[in-house]
């Protein structure tokens, strides 16, 4: 792996981290309310795959989004001002934490329903399809959301419809306090994609460089027209599903066994080694090998200075998103009724000031 590339990664987690733990004091000071799902633990998965992806493609993603938007691109100021409900967030304010979007990055949103990103996903992989163009959809999916019915739908079109659509499953084993075995009767995720005959790998998601191989060659085959896949990541959430939840339901050596595995400092130590060892190797597969041993091969990747300066970076940045959204204004009544536009048969149902026609 390019050293750049490498770099860019472990800012992205640095950021991802520092960002949603932020926003955690953020919501303790009511500056942000409602629903607040939270990221940490999961950072390799979001940064692995959208590292992979070219900015032609389009992703949808679930109410834990804040961080795959940032790693798309959407500024950290523009995700924390939309999270405080200001109007120069992401979506003007009037989205909230689990709406973000942001179309120039085709990133099409967070959504709040639990499942509802597939049939998105397979109405952008339609368009793409019908134009031949060499474009890939990411949809991602927690390990909860697969007993939702439009799961088995969409992936059932996808396959006969040879859609481009890469489903990413995070599967973090709880779907709020539920724990996986407790809510499937399929445990395996990946396992349910061959009832479609959509090819399928369980990756460990808290190994960033495992993440991103896989997506890399997937999204290749996904865009040469091979047809749908499906990646399941094993992760884990360190916090409680939402801020309304303590996350006390999980035995606390089962938390500690996996921040044991902390993404972000396993990304660390992967890109601070010269060499990896055989096993990390063999779960890495093999392009990522090539790149990540020509990449580390002069001394490393990453001196500790240069982390410890990157975390600095983040540090900043993240307190500059805070001071943004702090000063952004709320947005006005106007700016509410402008967001609405018309029905179905361009009948314009409001008029900018309020009035109803
Ligand atoms: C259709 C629907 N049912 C229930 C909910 C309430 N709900 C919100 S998040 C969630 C758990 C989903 O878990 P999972 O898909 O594993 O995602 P995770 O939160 O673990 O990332 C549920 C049941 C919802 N938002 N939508
Ligand atoms: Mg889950």
């Amino acid at each position: 792996m390019e050293r750049s590339r490498a770099r860019a990664m472990l800012h992205d987690m640095l950021l991802a981290r520092t960002f949603e733990e932020r926003a955690a004091e953020e919501y303790a000071r009511g500056n942000i309310v409602g629903f607040l799902h939270l990221y940490p633990g999961e950072e390799a998965v979001a940064v692995g795959v959208l590292h992979a992806a070219e900015p032609s493609d389009y992703i949808v993603s679930t109410y834990r989004e804040h961080v795959h938007a940032m790693v798309r691109g959407c500024s950290p100021g523009s995700v924390m001002a939309e999270l405080f409900g200001r109007r120069d967030g992401i979506s003007g304010g009037m989205g909230g934490s689990m709406h973000l979007f942001d179309r120039e990055r085709r990133f099409m949103g967070g959504y709040a329903i639990v499942g509802e990103t597939y049939p998105v996903a397979i109405g952008l992989g339609y368009a793409v399809a019908l134009r031949r163009l060499p474009e890939a959809v990411i949809c991602f999916f927690g390990d909860g959301a697969v007993n939702q019915g439009t799961f088995h739908e969409s992936l059932n079109m996808a396959a006969l419809w040879n859609l481009p659509v890469l489903f990413v499953c995070e599967n973090n084993h709880y779907q709020i306090g539920t724990e996986i075995h407790r809510h499937s009767a399929v445990t395996k995720v990946a396992e349910r994609a061959c009832g479609y005959d959509i090819p399928a790998e369980t990756i460990d998601g808290m190994d960033v460089l495992a993440v991103h191989a896989a997506t890399d060659r997937v999204l290749r085959r996904i865009r040469a027209g091979e047809g749908p896949h499906l990646l399941e990541m094993e992760t884990y959430r360190f916090r409680g599903h939402s801020m309304a939840d303590a996350g006390n339901y999980r035995p606390p050596v089962e938390v500690q066994s996996y921040k044991a595995r902390d993404p972000v400092e396993l990304g660390i130590r992967e890109m601070e080694s010269p060499y990896a060892t055989a096993e990390e190797l063999a779960r890495v597969g093999r392009d990522c090998i090539e790149d990540f041993i020509g990449g580390g091969s002069e001394t490393e990747l990453f001196t500790d200075t240069e982390v410890e300066a990157m975390r600095a970076e983040v540090r900043d940045e993240v307190e500059e998103a805070v001071r943004f959204a702090l000063e952004s204004p709320e947005p006005s009544m106007a700016d509410a009724w402008s967001a609405l536009r018309c029905n179905r048969g361009h009948e314009v149902l409001i008029r900018e000031g309020g009035d109803d026609v």
